[in-house]
């Protein structure tokens, strides 16, 4: 089919066309809306394409105020034993000077609805089923299209989705799709699109594209934003710096390092917000827990001492864990000495430089901060969530996502993954510090291996 298909968004004032419109479109930005009626004045398009060929057009209209009125005047006009079908008496509405006045806005739905292939015809399901919705859908019928009933208002606790099937089915309407334009179905997309294939059979081709475009597009951003937060975590994980070991000099250094991860945290919000199509003002990070930060002990991690060549066992490896066990072998060594342990365990020359300069600043006095563990997995879990958040949330909603703060025993305890260990023992890796390499294709391979396990538990 080389034209789209063109589909009209109608129904009463006030029940979510317009924010219909920008889930369906996924644009926040789409028309006005407002918990005022009679928002959206002008008719107004929006094109879906694939592949830079456009599939679908959606027009936004005006509410319809006033269906009682009109069908009086309708049927006022109606001359006795004069048998009209419907696209007669709408034509002989629109050329009246009624369509013009009194009945301007519903003229401007009814024109775009004939110019259409069919229409969906919003509902809110919260509301009970009055006579002008019924006078509505007759005035509709009118145009001799297809429509298709959109239950919106599903998720709200009050809807009353079987009062309002069982009168559209009276009314011969009996397909009808379940939506929430702030918080639609998983699935409810994928059902629009297939019920009004069903209704318009030379649409099926391309709705099906459609359909297996948005399912590609859903699971690519899925897959980038497990991306984003694997950097992040990476980021946080290899991030340290060191600081002259006295309190005043401490407090400080751990409050510019929890303002740090905070920045480097809302910079993932952001990133992932534009990944999904929405604003920098629909979430914030929020505060980090209070946590001490670690001290020192990375410098004993055992990934870095086996980057040395150090071979740990049994009771060394649990002492370097903790920072005890060469703490003890380096305590009173000169920085020459310790030098030569260095050669003795035999590292390469570049990172034996590196520890060398990190083991020089411990005999100095410094110590090194670097994020806690409990940090990572809470950062770990609150993008995740996020995450998942944005993934559901229709680009109608209007208010800003609050970050959520996750169970607190899930991000005091639970197992570190083990790309994030590495990561402790490469500065590095961390955007956060001075002289990052992040091609390395040794972190590429941790963030891939990260990001898999992200997206496989969410
Ligand atoms: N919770 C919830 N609110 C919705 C939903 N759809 C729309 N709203 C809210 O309902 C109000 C009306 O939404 P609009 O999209 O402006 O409605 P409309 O049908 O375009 O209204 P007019 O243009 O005035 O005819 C706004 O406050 C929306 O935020 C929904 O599915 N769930
Ligand atoms: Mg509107």
């Amino acid at each position: 089919m080389s034209q789209p298909l063109k589909l009209a968004v109608v129904g009463h004032t006030n029940v979510g066309k317009t924010s219909l419109l920008r889930t369906l479109t996924r644009d926040v930005g789409f028309g006005e809306v407002s918990h005022r009626p009679s928002t959206t004045q002008h008719v107004e398009g929006a094109r879906l394409s694939v592949d830079g060929q456009a599939l679908l057009e959606l027009y936004d209209t005006p509410g319809l105020e006033d269906a009682i009125a009109l069908l009086d005047y309708l049927e006022r006009q109606d001359r006795p034993g004069e048998r009209l079908d419907g696209p007669a008496r709408l034509a002989r509405f629109l050329d009246s000077s009624e369509a013009r006045q009194r009945f301007e806005q519903e003229a401007k739905v009814l024109r775009q609805l004939q110019a259409s292939d069919a229409g969906l015809y919003v509902i809110d399901a919260r509301e009970p089923v009055l006579a002008k919705y019924r006078d509505e859908l007759a005035v509709l019928s009118l145009c001799g299209r297809p429509l298709l009933p959109v239950l919106n208002f599903v998720a709200s606790a009050h809807h009353r989705e079987d009062e309002w099937r069982e009168t559209l089915a009276r009314l011969g309407l009996h397909a009808l799709v379940r939506f929430d334009s702030v918080a639609p179905p998983v699935d409810g997309e994928r059902r629009l699109y297939e019920s009004l294939a069903l209704l318009q059979e030379k649409a099926r081709e391309p709705l099906q594209r459609l359909i297996d475009d948005h399912e590609r597009q859903r699971l690519a951003r899925q897959h980038s934003g497990a991306r984003l937060i694997a950097e992040l975590l990476l980021d946080c994980a290899a991030y340290r710096c060191s600081v002259a070991s006295d309190a005043t000099h401490e407090q400080g250094a751990i409050r510019a390092l929890r303002e740090t991860i905070r920045q480097r945290e809302q910079r993932c919000v952001d990133a992932l917000l534009r990944l999904y199509a929405f604003r920098p003002e629909d979430a914030k990070a929020g505060e980090l827990p209070l946590l001490d930060g670690r001290w020192g002990d990375d410098l004993f991690n055992p990934e870095t001492l086996k980057q040395l060549g150090v071979k740990v066992g049994g009771g060394m490896a649990a002492g370097a864990a903790t920072g005890v066990g060469i703490d003890l072998l380096v305590g009173g060594l000169t920085l020459g000495a310790a030098a030569v342990l260095g050669a003795l365990i035999g590292g390469s020359a570049q990172t034996l430089r590196g520890y060398g300069s990190r083991l020089r600043g411990k005999l100095k006095g410094q110590r090194e901060l670097t994020v806690d563990d409990a940090v990572l997995r809470l950062l770990a879990l609150r993008q995740q969530l996020l995450l998942q958040t944005l993934e559901a949330r229709g680009h109608a909603a209007v208010q800003a996502i609050e970050l959520a703060a996750p169970q607190e025993a899930l991000w005091r305890e639970g197992k570190l993954p083990e790309a994030l260990h590495r990561a402790r023992a490469h500065p590095e890796w961390s955007s956060l510090n001075p002289g990052a390499r992040l091609q390395q294709a040794e972190r590429q391979e941790q963030v891939d291996v990260l990001s898999a396990t992200l997206t496989a538990t969410s």
